[in-house]
């Protein structure tokens, strides 16, 4: 007979959750790094109960926001490189939906975290419970059902053996990479409480280990004669290039076949940024160096990325009409994009298996060349609009300059949203892999902190520097009080332009008036002067307000000692961002306007539309 144990569905939940392990460098560590939680009282009887029994072997993290906390869950996921992950639970109601957003972020960015939302009653008897919203006409939808476009895989545990299964794929899912992202278990309050006869053996020890697809021989001899044809090879390297830890494969796949390299914001620090043949950052806030070379190609290697409108130019960039794209990319749905000829595999295994293909083949040495040259061109270019001033309202670039010579290229960088992903995306210098870390696929105001926090989990030892504007800031901050209470130190510099500066530029660009973005520019009695510095301090960090670029790089130098959370101000242009480099962007412009500004950018805009392509 199957031996049992009597446990209720949270605290076999839980217990599960603690078993399941992997191997990090050969050592075997527990697959979630903990479950982040905001208790109410559709968990805190169930989930709260089971978590405490598990505390020793699976860290529960309380935090302010629930969005935050599963910012907070996602980032550790990614900085873990996919390898671990963390689990995210919340009451019913308000809480639940409060991680729908991070819940989405983390499909975009195709990042494993596991929620666990509480939901109203299975039994239904004290309906309506408080936070439960009533559907007039179906009795089995709630407010969790919000999370099924933006899951990965969702279920609802209605009786408390479901749990198994439930669990069983939900760990498929997280440790796939092709299928990795987000699992929602949404926990009906009463069955977290219900006891079952669990079996033993779904408590055994499992060590999950990456799976690492090799290629399909027919895609892999398809790939191989379309790269032996090319005379102008370029390589993009996506995230999935760091998921699959592939940076020393990609380097010797590159310096094999003579093919210059460009990131996009989720492959940036695939190698660093002195690689001689990394051209760094391409598409939309791409490098002059990159952005030359992807007009011209006429193979483009797009390996691990999602090929979204910031990689390819709104699909404006690749001008070469008789280009091939062959789709390195370990899901399916990714390698087959715009007629690309799919090569469905791990990053790593199919660099190997295409280096040992094409037997020594190598690019014109004309094309490696002048690939050398442009990035001289850029570095020129980069050196000077990051060089210090004296300037009152520096620019981000300024700033940026800045915090890469005080703190070098070894820290762990991260940003989200604004101006600033633009800015880093074509100016930081990455290090190691994964020293670059932007939320750049749904690019949310609100990632930086909690991200920061997640990824300073993740490596304990790297100095992590989030770059944040004040329009992000004061939409989640409150992440800064949870990393000064578990002793997480982050390093914060804040820019402060007053405002939504990048889309301020955006609507000028569009033709529109500048309104509602600038706190200038929208409807106020009283201008706001907010003290960020006063309101960081309040929290516990250490925080001051630097006058000058000189003082923020004096200030970042004595903050790598601080041993708690520092927050750095300084005030910024909002209207000043890099010119050099870059390339269109689609954002429709209206068709009719009374502004005549509108009308001339539309005119330019139906002129850039001209450089699309469809489907290819
Ligand atoms: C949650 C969310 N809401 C809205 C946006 C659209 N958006 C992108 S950047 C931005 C302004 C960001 O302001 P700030 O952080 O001050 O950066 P700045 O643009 O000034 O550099 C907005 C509103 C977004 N990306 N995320
Ligand atoms: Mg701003």
């Amino acid at each position: 007979m199957t031996k049992t144990i009597r446990l209720t569905m949270a605290q076999a939940l839980t217990r599960f959750l603690s078993r399941q392990m992997t191997e990090i460098d050969g050592k075997k560590v527990p697959i979630f790094g903990g479950v982040w939680a905001i208790f109410g009282h559709g968990n805190v009887a169930g989930i709260g109960e089971a978590l405490y029994q598990v505390r020793d072997q699976l860290p529960t993290f309380r935090a302010h926001n629930e969005q935050a906390m599963a910012h907070a869950a996602i980032a550790y996921g990614k900085a873990n490189f996919r390898r671990r992950f963390m689990a995210a639970t919340s009451s019913i109601g308000p809480g639940a939906l409060n991680m729908v957003t991070a819940a989405a972020l983390a499909h975009v960015n195709r990042l494993p975290v596991l929620f666990l939302p509480g939901d109203v009653f299975a039994n239904r008897i004290p309906d309506p419970v408080l936070q439960q919203a009533e559907d007039f006409s179906d009795g089995t939808a709630t407010v969790n059902d919000c999370f099924r476009p933006v899951s990965r895989y969702f279920d609802r545990i209605t009786r408390p053996e479901q749990i198994v299964p439930a669990l069983n794929r939900a760990m498929q899912v997280l440790t796939d990479p092709a299928d990795c992202g987000p699992v929602t278990l949404s926990l009906c309050q009463d069955v977290q409480a219900e006891a079952y006869h669990y079996p033993e053996s779904f408590f055994a020890e499992r060590v999950w280990r990456q799976r690492r697809p090799r290629p399909d021989r027919g895609e892999l001899a398809g790939a191989v004669a379309a790269l032996k044809g090319a005379r102008k090879p370029l390589i993009i390297a996506g995230g999935g290039v760091l998921y699959s830890q592939a940076s020393d494969e990609l380097a010797k796949f590159a310096q094999g076949a003579g093919i210059p390299v460009c990131e996009t914001q989720g492959g940036k620090s695939s190698l660093p940024d002195d690689h001689k043949l990394n051209m760094a950052a391409v598409g939309v806030t791409g490098t002059s160096a990159a952005n030359r070379l992807a007009e011209e190609a006429d193979v483009v290697l797009a390996i691990g990325t999602r090929l979204q409108d910031f990689t390819t130019g709104s699909w404006a960039l690749f001008k070469n009409s008789g280009k091939t794209i062959i789709g390195l990319n370990v899901q399916p749905f990714d390698a087959g994009k715009h007629r690309a000829l799919p090569l469905v595999a791990d990053a790593a295994e199919g660099l190997a298996e295409l280096a040992a293909a094409l037997q020594g083949w190598k690019a014109p040495e004309a094309w490696t060349d002048n690939a050398a040259t442009g990035k001289k061109a850029w570095q020129a270019d980069a050196a000077k609009v990051t060089a210090s001033t004296n300037a009152a309202f520096p620019s981000d670039a300024q700033v940026i300059g800045a915090v890469q010579r005080a703190m070098g290229s070894g820290v762990t960088l991260l940003h989200a949203a604004g101006g600033l992903p633009g800015e880093l995306h074509k100016l930081w210098q990455a290090g190691a892999p994964g020293s670059y870390h932007a939320e750049y696929g749904f690019s949310t105001m609100g990632y930086e902190i909690a991200g920061g926090l997640g990824t300073k989990m993740a490596k304990p030892d790297d100095e992590v520097v989030v770059m944040i504007g004040d329009g992000s800031y004061l939409m989640l901050n409150s992440e800064i009080a949870t990393s000064v209470m578990l002793g997480l130190k982050l390093t914060i510099v804040l820019l402060d332009n007053r405002g939504f500066g990048c889309i301020n530029r955006l609507q000028m660009a569009t033709g529109g008036a500048n309104f509602n973005n600038l706190l200038k520019d929208s409807r106020h009695d009283i201008l706001p002067d907010i003290d960020f510095a006063a309101h960081a301090a309040s929290m516990g960090a250490i925080a001051e307000k630097v006058p000058s670029i000189a003082e923020l790089e004096n200030a970042l130098q004595k903050a790598k000692k601080n041993d708690r959370t520092t927050v750095l101000v300084i005030d910024t242009d909002p209207l000043v961002s890099t010119d050099a480099g870059g390339h269109w962007w689609d954002v429709a412009v209206p068709e009719v306007s009374a502004r005549s500004q509108v009308n001339a950018a539309r005119k330019v805009y139906d002129e850039k539309r001209q450089m699309q392509t469809i489907g290819d």
